[in-house]
């Protein structure tokens, strides 16, 4: 956890005016939709302490309804949304003598509408939750929430009034925002299973949701770019929206300011200026590479390629600094790399198998940028960064990658391993059956690395494992009532939160949007 503040002190950054420009020039248009809620419903905490829905009454929004002082009136809409809330308030009774003084939240979980905010304990600020306390003067009149929300529920609460009125409030309206098509999304086919379809529209709608003036990691928290979350909502976005600009405007932006010394930073803010955050991640900086490669792919874009070429090649460059002995990573108890949350997690295998993942995608670019100099370097890099891993990483006597001073093994490492194609075919797909069957400890975190298992999976031409384990672990978030994917699920613990509180989780998370990708690419049915 202190790791994740651990940023670069004295963080002086390099800015490209040419970048900048493109990024102005690619803002998106926002779409708007106005949606009022559908029931209006009751909670209720359950004897483990969470919360359920008790029961559900629909929601006319021209019916007015009075509210009571202390009393929350708690509402669901149709599904998750991004945007803004609206309420006309109207007074009953004698004029309004004093100010009413309103309790609002906004919840993408009914726990968050539940849970007392004064019981939050984690160590991301509460200023996340959603919550507002406003004060309203003039009634009869409509009510703006200041903030931009992420939402299922909602609840309005008066924390006090006069004893002589009372408040009626109607027309809720949600407006929502996002910059993705939805238009643009071709429906799956009609025979396609349908927990797929379900499975899809989740993905979809979860994409769609973080879609605004850039990739946003959770429209909840922490609603900005991280460049881990980028690349797979990229990837979800070529076989869905295919908002091609926004993902070059958001590679502009990484490109744009970098640290002084060329290192692509981990995430970036566009507000109030555009601004590259000081937290740097050695995977994060790398997958500036995965990016372009990607992009290419699907677009076959040389140009945009050749123009970027020079800051991903400079990511190779910078990472080789931490080349230590024998050709393997120096490993180091701060946040240096990301990889997936856990307290223990040893990231030293698992960041070598990033690095030669993504030398392998730089050899494709340098290919296609004709850039012989560079070509000749990253592919020597890549045979001694593969045989460093297999001498120094691999364990032949317990046949699986090892990290760190204490040798530790993790799911992690193993898959990043197998990402990066260093073992024979036969070796590797044991290694998977022993993934599969759980006998490697240390399991993976988040559905972002869950991604990257089931990528492995389909790598090694593993079909039908892959499916089973997406239909297991997203289907498991739909079997819990998720209507978009989940930044965090332990299928074994459902409080399970790295920041010490579940209701501080983004439950819209980019990347946790991946089962479009697989289902579209693959046709899975
Ligand atoms: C968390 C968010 C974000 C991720 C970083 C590393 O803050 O979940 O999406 O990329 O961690």
């Amino acid at each position: 956890m202190a790791g994740y503040v651990n940023t670069i002190k004295d963080f002086k950054t390099k800015e490209n005016p040419e970048f900048l420009a493109k990024v102005k020039e690619l803002q998106p248009i926002l779409h708007h939709k106005n949606l009022s809620p559908v029931n209006r419903i009751e909670l209720k905490k359950t004897e483990d302490n969470s919360w359920l829905i008790h029961g559900r009454k629909g929601y006319m929004p021209e019916k007015k309804l009075v509210l009571q002082k202390d009393t929350p009136l708690c509402l669901e809409f149709p599904n998750h949304q991004v945007g803004y809330i609206r309420f006309f308030l109207d007074v009953v009774g004698s004029p309004l003598d004093a100010p009413v003084h309103l309790r609002i939240k906004l919840g993408e979980i009914v726990e968050e509408l539940g849970e007392d905010t004064k019981d939050y304990h984690g160590w991301l600020s509460s200023s996340w939750l959603q919550e507002e306390y406003l004060h309203v003067d003039v009634v009869p009149g409509w009510v703006e929430l200041p903030r931009r929300y992420a939402f299922r529920y909602l609840s309005l609460e008066i924390l006090n009034q006069s004893l002589k009125y009372q408040i009626g409030i109607t027309n809720i309206t949600g407006k929502t925002v996002t910059s993705a098509e939805e238009e643009a999304v071709e429906e799956l086919p009609a025979d396609a299973d349908p927990f797929i379809k379900e499975m899809d529209a989740a993905a979809v709608r979860t994409l769609r949701d973080c879609m605004q003036l850039v990739f946003e990691d959770g429209p909840k928290r922490d609603r900005r770019l991280w460049i881990g979350d980028l690349r797979l909502q990229a990837l979800v976005n070529y076989y869905t929206f295919r908002n091609m600009e926004l993902v070059k405007r958001c590679i502009y932006m990484f490109a744009g300011i970098t640290g002084a010394d060329g290192r692509v930073g981990a995430c970036f803010y566009i507000e109030p200026k555009l601004q590259v955050d000081d937290t740097v991640l050695f995977d994060y900086s790398l997958f500036f590479i995965s990016c372009l490669y990607d992009y290419y792919e699907v677009t076959k874009d040389k140009e945009f390629i050749a123009e970027l070429w020079p800051t991903a090649l400079r990511q190779i460059e910078l990472s080789k600094e931490r080349l230590g002995f024998g050709g393997i990573l120096k490993d180091s108890g701060d946040w240096w790399c990301f990889l997936d949350w856990g307290d223990n997690l040893n990231k030293q295998a698992g960041a070598q198998g990033v690095f030669i993942y993504t030398v392998k995608q730089a050899i494709g670019l340098a290919k296609i940028v004709e850039d012989e100099k560079a070509l000749e370097m990253l592919e020597e890099l890549c045979r001694q960064l593969t045989s460093s891993a297999l001498s120094r990483l691999w364990d032949g006597q317990q046949q699986v990658f090892v990290s760190g001073e204490m040798r530790q093994v993790s799911v992690v490492s193993q898959v990043w391993m197998l990402l990066a194609g260093i073992l024979e075919d036969g070796a590797a797909n044991k290694l998977i059956d022993r993934l599969l069957a759980g006998e490697i400890q240390l399991p993976l975190s988040t559905p972002y690395m869950y991604h990257y298992f089931v990528e492995a999976l389909f790598q090694y031409g593993r079909r039908e494992e892959a499916v089973k384990v997406m239909k297991e672990y997203w289907g498991g978030m739909l079997e819990k009532g998720a209507d978009t994917f989940w930044e965090l699920y332990n299928p074994a613990d459902d409080d399970f939160s790295p920041y010490g509180s579940k209701v501080i989780n983004s439950y819209c998370h980019a990347w946790s949007c991946t089962p479009s990708y697989f289902i579209r690419k693959y046709h899975l049915k």
